[in-house]
């Protein structure tokens, strides 16, 4: 932590390793490993180190927050449809205390009612949802910039 470099950690949640695969109408043509080249090459410009990890269970999801505490300065997180039903990856991101970005490929307010609620957006810095992978790129521009300006 003590590090100038500053070292954000990116998750995946479940079915995003689909990306790209099934249903690109909704999620777009680019896959998981398309956004991960996209955000090293955005953390290199930032001069800032990421690593990146998707998984489609919450437990292995809360194993790698609660590790993230005094290893990593902020989290980049798309819960997927956790975001929805985990009180469980809310409570780790609130006991880890990192500075957390959500963000979301689509808009999660447009679509259905079940997809309104996060559980994950009152222990976040904020949320950015419905720019496809822009919103990642700029979740982690905002994340940064939260962190500099500490
Ligand atoms: O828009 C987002 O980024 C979501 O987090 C994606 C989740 C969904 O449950 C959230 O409500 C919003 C779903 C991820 C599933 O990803 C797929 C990708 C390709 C094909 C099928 C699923």
């Amino acid at each position: 932590m003590s590090s100038a470099l500053l070292k954000v950690l990116v998750l995946h949640g479940p079915n995003l390793n689909l990306l790209g695969k099934r249903e690109p109408d909704i999620y777009g043509q680019q896959t998981l490993r398309d956004i991960e080249s996209l955000l090293k090459a955005e953390a290199a410009g930032l001069g800032v180190e990421i690593l990146s990890q998707q998984s489609n269970h919450e437990g292995v999801l809360i194993d790698q927050i609660q590790g993230a505490f005094d290893v990593f300065d902020g989290l980049l997180i798309n819960p997927a449809a956790y975001t929805h039903t985990s009180v469980a990856i809310r409570d780790a991101i609130a006991a880890v205390a990192i500075p957390t970005v959500e963000v979301h490929l689509s808009n999660i307010h447009r679509r259905e009612a079940f997809r309104h609620h996060s559980y994950i957006a009152p222990v976040a810095i904020g949320q950015i949802s419905g720019f496809g992978v822009e919103s990642y790129r700029w979740g982690l521009q905002a994340l940064v910039t939260h962190l500099r300006s500490r």
